[in-house]
């Protein structure tokens, strides 16, 4: 990590000191950080390769912060092909500029050229995470967000004794970018990875990693707060350490009423804050996390590594042959009972020092179907069986990239990039979670097509999931530029007059990331009051590579405090495409209307 300096910047500079009042004025501290993107080799399952790398490191480095700082990232591009860079569950207050997913809200920082993001923190408070937003680069640029509170302030829960960051990553043996690509210009399945690295590395119970394992030492009678990162690509996680209980206080940047737990679930793009007490016998005690795969137990072929670290107690004692694995309390790949055991109890601290807003009344309303299915492949070019294409649709719309970023296109108020009809209906009312689907639901269709909110809208989605092409999974969905409520979660088909009713308004968490149940639903609430441009998509990145995406603007609110901020002196051009990635679906538009299925 190169951090180059830090310095205090008082909100109300030389006039504080004669206003009293103001005094009691957070102070804000501002980082800046240089983060140079370059090829590194690495070694994994007895195999060298090279991969994009922040640094030189895998996870890259972590940025610090307090409640409420600025950082300013100058990211140096000397890799071989254009990256953006995106700061997950930073909220970015008016700056969309500086959010970072490619086409949505920049293009790409081209080879041998830099661009500065500057990441505003506002009231996230725990950890979060930053990552690369264009194609699937993330699966190696990616690092750890750690934010403490603000000086001066307490954890709503006793002052652990250490921090210990645990990125959990997936690892591909082959050259992802050039399978990518390949995948998705025949329409055939996306890769699976070979294995799960914590800190970068798969663990001992891996091939040819026994030497690498990440060990982490702990004292007896401490108590740690792990930041636990699921930075995989394509696979929610269960996570469990051997003979030690887990309390989860924080999620996605809030805090949350403790559960204690012996296993997580985690789904990509999440965090979690989890206290852990060093209590047990002098020895050593398996990290382990392995997948917990929502598919039908017919699907086999996802990773069924198990990724390991090793915690292990200082002291003077003799090391057991073996670490104790945690066999008991690490859920088997496809147990979705100890899933939803996990993730029903998850609730919002709301407390005085740390409240919920949850809109109680809702003028936005969506019902949006997550769905897989097949998009028509022009001149027979696909390899699939049924000769179409995969893919992956909100309300029956594939999302297609522009060619220049979209907010480009809405602050300068240029036309034909996207269209404003991103509908709030399906196209038609169908069983959704039925069995033996009727083929004609399979097809979807390409658009740009975002949705436009007023400021300070209160927005209702209910998402839904699908069975289409016997696809129905858990929708890991991830928002930019707001965290949500999750109200209410449900099996089947959403029923809109009693599944309200179950609604909770009260503590619900409080969220930039959450799983859309396979064959069921989830309702989340938000409001709008971040003017800009914000991506919205499922954190699978097969699934976003096949269009589970799409944007929301939310347009000013008729002050200057209410407005976007000016963009930055310089941006990313999209003009050269020379260097076009093939692996997002790109195009200028080309909008096919949809028909009623
Ligand atoms: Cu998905």
């Amino acid at each position: 990590m190169v951090l180059l300096s830090t310095r205090k910047a008082w909100p109300f500079l030389l006039s504080t000191f004669l206003i009293p009042q103001l005094l009691c004025v957070a102070r804000a501290d501002v980082h800046f950080y240089d983060f140079v993107l370059k090829e590194t080799n690495v070694t994994k399952l007895c195999q060298t390769k090279s991969i994009m790398t922040v640094n030189d490191s895998f996870p890259g480095p972590t940025i610090e912060v307090h409640k409420g700082d600025t950082v300013y990232v100058n990211v140096h591009n000397h890799g071989d092909y254009g990256v953006t860079l995106h700061w997950h569950g930073v909220k970015q207050p008016r700056n969309p500029w500086s959010d970072g997913p490619e086409f949505i809200t920049q293009c790409v920082i081209g080879p041998g050229t830099n661009f500065t993001y500057e990441v505003i923190f506002s009231d996230e408070e725990g950890t979060l995470w930053w990552h690369a937003h264009s194609d699937w680069t993330r699966a190696t640029v990616h690092g750890a967000i750690v934010i403490s509170p603000e000086p001066g302030k307490l954890y709503p829960f006793s002052k652990p004794d250490d921090d210990k960051i645990i990125v959990i990553a997936a690892w591909y043996t082959g050259d992802l970018k050039e399978l990518v690509d390949e995948a998705m210009m025949n329409g055939s399945d996306l890769p699976h990875s070979d294995g799960y690295t914590i800190n970068g590395e798969l663990g001992d119970l891996c091939n040819c990693s026994q030497e690498t394992t990440h060990h982490w030492y702990v004292d007896y009678g401490k108590t740690y707060l792990l930041r636990i990162i699921n930075a995989v690509m394509n696979a929610e996680l269960f996570f469990s350490i051997a003979d030690h209980n887990l309390t989860v206080v924080g999620m996605d940047g809030g805090y949350i009423k403790p559960i204690v737990t012996t296993y997580i679930m985690i789904s990509p793009g999440q965090t979690m804050d989890v206290l852990l007490t060093a209590n047990q016998s002098l020895g050593r005690y398996y990290i382990a996390t392995r997948q917990y795969s929502s598919e039908y137990a017919e699907v086999t072929g996802f990773d069924h590594s198990v990724g390991s670290a090793i915690l292990q107690y200082r002291g003077n004692y003799s090391l057991s042959s073996s670490p104790v694995f945690p066999n008991a309390t690490l859920p088997l790949y496809l147990d979705s009972g100890a899933a939803l055991r996990f993730t029903n109890q998850l609730r919002s601290l709301a407390s005085e020092d740390h409240p919920v807003d949850v809109p109680q009344d809702v003028s936005t309303r969506m019902y949006i179907t997550v769905s897989m299915g097949e998009i028509l492949c022009p001149n027979s070019s696909c390899t699939s069986v049924s000769g179409n294409k995969l893919g992956s649709s909100m309300n029956n719309i594939s999302w297609v990239n522009p060619s220049l970023d979209v907010l480009s296109a809405y602050y300068r108020n240029l036309s034909g990039t996207y269209t404003t009809d991103f509908p709030d209906w399906p196209p038609s009312m169908y069983n959704f979670t039925g069995d033996d689907l009727p083929d004609s639901v399979d097809m979807t269709y390409q658009g740009t097509k975002v949705k436009v909110l007023n400021y300070n809208e209160t927005v209702e989605i209910v998402f839904q999931g699908t069975d289409v092409l016997k696809g129905s999974v858990n929708h890991p969905m991830h928002m930019h530029g707001h965290s949500f409520y999750i109200v209410g979660i449900g099996h089947g088909n959403f029923d809109n007059e009693t599944d309200p009713k179950t609604y909770n308004l009260v503590d619900p968490p409080h969220v930039n990331t959450f799983s859309v149940p396979k064959n069921g639903w989830l309702a989340i609430r938000f409001t709008a009051n971040n003017p800009g441009v914000w991506f919205w998509h499922c954190h699978l990145d097969r699934h976003m590579s096949w269009g589970m995406d799409t944007a929301f603007i939310v347009k000013d609110g008729g002050t200057a405090e209410t407005s976007i901020r000016p963009p930055p002196a310089y941006m990313p051009p999209c003009l050269d495409m020379g260097s076009s990635d093939i692996s997002m679906q790109t195009s200028s538009i080309d909008q096919v209307e949809v028909p009623q299925l």
